[in-house]
């Protein structure tokens, strides 16, 4: 586990107040043809990561998404697995994550236990990572599969208690996720109490389709910002939100300085 440079980008980034922007690919809803024009847009905008997973991904197309993607950009691949199938060693990192809103012990141990060898001989840069499910106004996909009940999304203080929890057991960095498609994204009000509560990077997504409320999740605290079934959608929305996270940036900067 010697790579830290991602997580090392991450940490710095939050600590000059710099907001990064990932675009999620989901390899099972990905066509291949429109790929191309997803990384165009993607090097063009700036996008800092991609995060590459689903809850579900049946067929066996990682690999060759992976392989795909590094042969047009060098925008960093980072795993975001749904589960432990979705493991690549041509991606450049890999979420560890624990479910941490959770009670369901193979989700915060578990299956842990079962791919720690895969990991230990991999040249991927692991990141431990506190994930923590957010109710997002409808049954998403990661709430079905992981059988975990979500932080009801009026519950600030059992969010920021659960995070700084996960800051406590050593993770490095909280995500706090409403589920791809969630019809309400996660409240500015819980990701400011939490970013307020903890000292290490905050990612936010889930249910984030336009740019002001990329922005707003910015300025709320997010450290970063994942968009993913809107850019499926409209892949030219990933220019406006990156510039409308980025935006951010420069604000928390200058309050740094003022
Ligand atoms: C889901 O946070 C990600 O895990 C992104 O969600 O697909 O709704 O943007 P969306």
């Amino acid at each position: 586990m010697t790579n830290q440079n991602l997580y090392n980008q991450i940490l710095n980034a939050k600590k000059t107040g710099e907001k990064k922007f990932v675009v999620l690919i989901d390899p099972d809803k990905v066509r291949l043809g429109k790929i191309n024009k997803v990384l165009e847009i993607a090097v063009e905008s700036g996008v800092d990561y991609f995060f590459i997973g689903g809850s579900l991904v049946v067929n066996d197309m990682l690999d060759y998404v992976l392989k795909s993607m590094k042969e047009m950009c060098n925008i960093p691949m980072i795993l975001f697995p749904g589960n432990s199938f979705q493991l690549s060693y041509k991606a450049d990192g890999l979420l560890f994550l624990s479910l941490i809103s959770g009670r369901n012990a193979d989700l915060l141990i578990g299956k842990h236990v079962i791919t720690a060898p895969f990991l230990k001989v991999s040249p991927l840069e692991i990141i431990p990572t506190g994930y923590m499910l957010i109710d997002g106004g409808i049954m998403t996909s990661v709430q079905y599969m992981s059988n975990t009940n979500p932080i009801p999304s009026n519950k600030d203080d059992i969010a920021l208690c659960t995070a700084m929890a996960g800051e406590m057991l050593g993770l490095k960095q909280i995500y706090m996720d409403a589920g791809s498609g969630a019809k309400n994204p996660i409240p500015e009000s819980m990701i400011n109490t939490v970013s307020g509560g903890i000292n290490i990077p905050l990612i936010v997504g889930g249910g984030i389709a336009t740019p002001e409320k990329a922005a707003a999740n910015a300025r709320a605290g997010a450290d970063v910002i994942v968009v993913g079934n809107a850019i499926e959608k409209d892949p030219q929305l990933i220019k406006e939100i990156s510039i409308a996270v980025h935006e951010q940036s420069v604000s928390s900067k200058k309050e740094a300085l003022q």
